[in-house]
C-alpha cells in the first residue's frame, strides 16, 4: 500500500443542519488528500431505520450529537488511523463490527455513516476518479451492466404532514419533468414552482408559499385532491400539461392506528385506502406512491403491489428502511416494485450499495433520497449516478441545501457529455 492512502486523521465536528438541529460533519485526511461528509437526519423517521445517537441532555433540547462526535474523535478515529481508505467494505464491516448491534446503536449511525462516507470520498481522489465513477466502480463490480446516468429528479412542489405547519396529511407532492436533458428538467420544475407561487398567491394571499422543510409550499390546505388541482393548475398555466407526471410520498406510517388509516376526516381500512389510491391514479398523471401504507402493514403493500400491476411503482421507505434483509422479505412477498434509498437509514456506503443490489434483483426501481434535515453536501447525487438509481429527490428547486443536489447533477450531466 502507498503511503498516500492511509488514514492519518479523522475529526469529528458538531454543526447544524437545514432544520436547525446538530448533526455530525467528519473531516478525513490522508497523506495526500483531504475530505468531508455532513449526515443528514429525518424527521419522519422509520422505526426499522438505523439510530442515530442524539445526547438526549439539556443542550438543544436533547439533539446535540456530543455523544457521536466523541465516539468518531475518541473511539473510531484512533482505532482506523493507518487503514487504506481505498478498502472501503473492510473498513464498513470493521465499523459495523466496532458498534456490534443490530441497528448500529452503540457508535451511532450517525457516527458510522460519517466515516464511511468521508473514507469513500478520499478514496475517490485518490483513485483520481469523479466521486461518481468511483461508486460505480464498486457498485458494478457486484452487477453485470454498468450504467452510467443520471437519475429522474422529483421535484417537490407542496409540502404536508410532519413537514409542514397546514393540515395536508400527505408529505410531499412532487413533479418529474418527462424531458430528456437534465438541466431542462431543472428548468422545467423552476417555472412550474414558480408558477405555482404565482397560483397560490392569488387564490390564499402571501401567507401561502411560506415553505416547509425541504422547500416545497405549505399553503393552509386539508385535502390531497385541493393540493393536487393547484399543482395541476400551476402544470398548465406553465405550458407543460403533457411533460410532467406527478409522485406522491404519502408517508402513511403518520396516520395509521388501530388498524386502519385516519385520513381526510374518515377512517379507511387498507382496502379503502387501495381504492382511493386508484382514484388518484385515474384522476392525476401519477407514476409513483411512497409509502402508501403503515411501515408494518406488509398485507396492503403487496394487495396495492399485485392491484397495480407495475403501473406505477410503489416505493417502500419506511417499509424497507434501505435494509437489505428487509429488502428480500418485500422481494418475496411482492410487496413493493421500487426501494426508496436514504444511505443514513442503514449506515454504511456498502450495505446501501447492497441495498441498491438487491432492490435491481428484484428488478424494482431506486430513488435515491435526502432527508428533511440536511446539509448542502452532494454526496447523494454522485451515489444516484454511480448506482444508475432511476430516480432522485432532494425537495423543491429553491433553498441551498436542496438544490446543491441538483446543481451538482447539473455538472456531472456536463461532465458525461464530455465522456469524462
Ligand atoms: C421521506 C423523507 C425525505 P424525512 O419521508 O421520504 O423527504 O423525509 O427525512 O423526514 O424522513
Ligand atoms: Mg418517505
Amino acid at each position: 500500500m502507498t503511503k498516500r492512502h492511509k488514514i492519518r486523521l479523522i475529526k469529528a465536528r458538531e454543526i447544524l443542519d437545514s432544520r436547525g438541529n446538530p448533526t455530525v460533519k467528519v473531516y478525513l485526511k490522508s497523506d495526500s488528500v483531504e475530505s468531508s461528509f455532513s449526515v443528514p437526519s429525518g424527521v419522519s423517521e422509520g422505526e426499522y431505520e438505523a439510530l442515530e445517537i442524539r445526547d438526549n441532555g439539556k443542550r438543544y433540547f436533547g439533539k446535540g450529537v456530543r455523544r457521536a462526535v466523541e465516539n468518531i474523535n475518541q473511539i473510531i478515529a484512533p482505532r482506523f488511523k493507518g487503514e487504506n481508505v481505498t478498502k472501503q467494505e473492510k473498513i464498513d464491516r470493521m465499523l459495523i463490527e466496532l458498534d456490534g448491534t443490530e441497528q448500529k446503536s452503540n457508535l451511532g449511525a450517525n457516527a458510522i455513516l460519517g466515516v464511511s462516507i468521508a473514507v469513500l470520498k478520499a478514496a475517490a481522489q485518490v483513485r483520481k476518479l469523479p466521486l461518481y465513477n468511483y461508486i460505480a466502480k464498486i457498485f458494478y463490480k457486484k452487477q453485470k451492466n454498468k450504467i452510467l446516468k443520471l437519475p429522474q429528479p422529483s421535484f417537490l412542489l407542496i409540502e404536508g404532514a410532519l413537514h409542514a405547519g397546514n393540515k395536508l396529511q400527505v408529505q410531499e407532492f412532487m413533479i418529474i419533468p418527462q424531458i430528456k436533458s437534465f438541466q431542462e428538467k431543472l428548468r422545467v420544475a423552476s417555472e412550474i414552482y414558480h408558477t405555482l407561487k404565482i397560483v397560490l398567491n392569488g387564490k390564499y394571499g402571501s401567507a401561502s408559499t411560506n415553505v416547509g422543510y425541504e422547500g416545497g409550499f405549505a399553503p393552509s390546505l386539508s385535502r390531497t385532491e385541493k393540493a393536487l388541482d393547484l399543482i395541476m393548475t400551476a402544470i398548465k398555466k406553465a405550458g407543460y400539461l403533457s411533460k410532467i407526471k406527478i409522485a406522491l410520498d404519502i408517508a402513511a406510517s403518520t396516520f395509521y392506528q388501530k388498524n386502519s388509516y385516519k385520513f381526510e376526516d374518515k377512517i379507511f381500512t387498507g382496502s379503502g385506502l387501495l381504492k382511493y389510491y386508484f382514484h388518484l391514479y385515474n384522476n392525476y398523471p401519477i407514476i409513483s406512491l411512497e409509502d402508501p401504507f403503515f411501515e408494518k402493514d406488509w398485507e396492503d403493500f403487496q394487495l396495492m403491489t399485485k392491484s397495480f400491476k407495475n403501473k406505477i411503482t410503489i416505493f417502500g421507505d419506511d417499509l424497507l428502511a434501505t435494509n437489505p434483509k428487509r429488502i428480500e422479505k418485500a422481494g418475496k412477498l411482492g410487496a413493493c416494485n421500487g426501494l426508496l434509498l436514504k444511505p443514513d437509514q442503514i449506515g454504511t456506503f456498502s450495505e446501501a450499495i447492497d441495498a441498491a443490489s438487491k432492490a435491481k434483483e428484484n428488478k424494482w426501481k431506486i430513488m435515491v433520497s435526502h432527508r428533511s434535515g440536511d446539509t448542502c453536501d452532494t454526496f447523494i447525487s454522485d451515489f444516484a449516478v454511480g448506482i444508475g438509481a432511476d430516480f432522485i429527490k432532494s425537495g423543491a428547486p429553491a433553498r441551498g441545501e436542496r438544490v446543491a443536489k441538483y446543481n451538482r447533477l447539473l455538472e456531472i450531466e456536463e461532465e458525461l457529455s464530455r465522456g469524462c
